[in-house]
């Protein structure tokens, strides 16, 4: 296993390192002269869906383990959230993550990952572009590495070849063949999965997964989200299901299957989801359709591939999956007091 050295949480001007702290990233006070706060950012995108990750100027979120971090983010901070994930810096589209020092010094690296309306236990493709930032920053070689999440450990390795493989938290089939009604639609039927954050699978309906039709699959994914919460179809009880995930057939050769990922504010994920992948393959194992070591190829609607398999000890499903993030912009966001959309906003 692989460490980086501390160094790798501050990617800033000596000025920045030397008074910022390693665990919040708060910028010196010289740094928010004039009403201006500055935040920098590493954006990047893993098969189309894009990162932006907050390598300093964060919120002061304290020690702790993640989740508790997160918990402050979200009471205190969640003004922050909004402004490097939404309008006008951001879209719905983006995924934020705050970098963090790791509680567990045997990881790398800790983040939390949130999006448009909330956050997200883990995020694969995110993770991914975490490990791919890390490198173009020089901070990481490839090797494998741990990383802290608000969910727990992930392990990442970053390969030669520049992709990077994330082994998630397990992931497990929580409910097989759930009925729900959905106004205009009639029965629909799917699993409820974990894989990081709650899925409601479907591979049964009538919709063409085409990028063509994203907005028809929003609707329909929106619908059966809200039906679901509405019929008190659940994960664990209180823990809303907030991603649903449609499949059909991939015309990629060598391609198992190709999804529409609608995320929980109502963007839909460029990407083939990593967390959401894991969830499939969690399905697909307690169906007896995949084992251990299997590749499963999973195609996104913008035609990005993840390859995944699982391992299984104790009965206990451990995904992993592989794909490549690039980076895309290198910057510093400004926040400025009199700007009465600092904070972004929401339609
Ligand atoms: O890749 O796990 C993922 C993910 C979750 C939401 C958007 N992407």
């Amino acid at each position: 296993m692989n460490t980086i050295s501390k160094s790798v949480y501050i990617a800033m001007p000596r000025a920045l390192t030397d008074a910022a702290p390693l665990s919040d990233f708060v910028l010196p006070e010289e740094f928010m002269r004039d009403h201006i706060t500055r935040v920098r950012v590493i954006d990047s995108h893993t098969g189309g869906e894009p990162t932006r990750l907050v390598i300093a100027g964060g919120p002061p979120l304290g020690g702790g383990d993640l989740s508790s971090r997160l918990e402050r983010f979200r009471n205190e901070f969640d003004w922050f959230r909004s402004a490097i994930v939404n309008e006008p810096r951001g879209s719905d589209a983006v995924v934020g993550g705050l970098l963090c020092e790791p509680q567990d010094q045997s990881c790398a690296a800790g983040v939390i990952f949130f999006n448009n309306v909330g956050y997200l236990g883990m995020c694969g493709h995110g993770t991914i572009g975490l490990v791919a930032t890390l490198a173009y920053l020089g901070r990481l070689e490839p090797g494998e590495y741990s990383v802290e999440t608000p969910v727990g450990k992930v392990r990442a390795r970053l390969h030669e070849s520049g992709e990077v493989t994330v082994e998630n938290v397990p992931s497990y089939r929580a409910l097989a063949g759930i009925h729900v009604e959905v106004p205009g639609y009639g029965d629909v039927a799917g699993d409820v999965a974990w894989g990081g954050n709650w899925f409601f699978l479907v591979g049964e309906h009538s919709m063409e997964i085409s990028l063509q039709n994203a907005e028809k699959l929003t609707e329909f994914a929106w619908r059966i989200r809200q039906e679901l919460a509405r019929a008190g179809v659940t994960g664990p009880p209180g823990e809303e299901i907030d991603h649903i995930e449609l499949f059909a057939p991939s015309r990629l050769p060598g391609v198992n299957s190709k999804n529409f990922v609608l995320c929980p504010g109502k963007s839909y994920d460029r990407s083939p989801c990593g967390t959401g992948t894991c969830a499939k393959m969690a399905c697909l194992h307690a169906g007896g359709k995949l084992q251990e070591g299997e590749i499963w190829r999973q195609e996104s609607i913008v035609g990005s591939v993840f390859e995944g398999s699982i391992q299984v000890r104790d009965g206990v499903v451990h995904p992993s999956i592989k794909g490549s993030a690039y980076i895309t912009a290198e910057s510093e966001l400004i926040l400025d007091e009199r700007d009465p959309f600092r904070c972004g906003f929401t339609k």
